[in-house]
């Protein structure tokens, strides 16, 4: 049976990928820094799967290095690593200035994505196996005014996937990249620090993408064949076209 560790576990994708894959026959290791929905998490799917938790915040690499290490033997062989955590903060201009949530993004969104990896990798390496998912965004492939730091953060996770892959496959480690359209998760309540109003208004007048839509991906990309690697994939709601083009009833607008 594969373990996974899925980042970002508590909410929104990492939490619909942690069903999906419960129930597909894989053990899983569940992160994120809300213990208590860790906790809740692990009793649910007990009924189908081994599941262990840790929690950290992605951005502590000491925090980071001292989960992994905290595993028990058991489970220290990791064979997919889904790295999801990660948000966009704010929609501002760059001439806003807002440092904290540039620093915030950067951190968390690539910095966090590199420490997690770098636990996971050695392992994986050394076994000359293993697959590893980034969760990236149609952020990453257009870049979009007040969202620059998240859409370069979101490149900048593009760009790891591909030097991922460029030096981990002669180990026989796959290296996956998922850019999703509009998702319907408690990202924009993120986004716009828990102003659910203006949160609600991201994915109104249209049908957004659900988290268990890439939850649905993502098992096809961890279930493909042994020979096979989904290097990378874009996924829009029907209704999108582009970061900033969605196709919207009138009423509405
Ligand atoms: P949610 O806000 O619903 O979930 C974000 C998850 O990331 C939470 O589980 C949160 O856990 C975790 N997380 C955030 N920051 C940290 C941190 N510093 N340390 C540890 N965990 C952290 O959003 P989504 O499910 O939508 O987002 C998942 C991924 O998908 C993100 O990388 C996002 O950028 C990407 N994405 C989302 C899209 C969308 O429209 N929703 C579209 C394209 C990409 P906790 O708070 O418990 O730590
Ligand atoms: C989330 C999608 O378009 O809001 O990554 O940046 S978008």
């Amino acid at each position: 049976m594969k373990t996974v560790v899925i980042t970002g576990a508590t909410s929104g994708i990492g939490k619909a990928t942690a069903a999906r894959l419960a129930q597909e026959n894989f053990r899983l290791i569940l992160c994120g820094r809300r213990s208590n929905i860790l906790k809740d998490l692990q009793q649910q799917l007990s009924e189908y799967t081994e599941v262990y938790t840790l929690s950290f915040d992605v951005r502590d690499q000491k925090a980071v290095q001292q989960a992994f290490e905290s595993l028990p033997e058991e489970w220290k062989t990791i064979d997919i690593l889904i790295n999801n955590a990660g948000n966009a903060h704010g929609l501002d201009p760059l001439s806003a200035g807002k440092i904290e949530d540039w620093d915030t993004m950067m951190d968390g969104n690539v910095k966090g994505l590199l420490y997690v990896s770098n636990a996971c990798i050695p392992q994986m390496k050394e076994r000359k196996s293993g697959h590893i998912v980034n969760i990236s965004s149609v952020a990453g492939l257009q870049t979009y005014s007040n969202g620059v730091v998240y859409c370069a953060s979101k490149k900048a996770v593009q760009a790891i996937s591909e030097g991922m892959r460029l030096e981990l496959t002669e180990f026989g480690i796959k290296v996956s990249d998922i850019a999703p359209g509009a998702v319907e998760t408690e990202f924009s309540k993120v986004r716009f620090k828990g102003d659910e109003e203006r949160a609600a208004t991201v994915y109104a007048g249209y049908q957004a993408l659900q988290a268990e839509d890439i939850a649905d991906t993502i098992s096809y990309i961890v279930n493909a064949p042994k020979h096979v690697t989904i290097a990378a994939l874009t996924i829009y709601p029907a209704a999108q076209s582009s970061p900033t083009t969605i196709h919207r009833s009138q009423e509405s607008k």
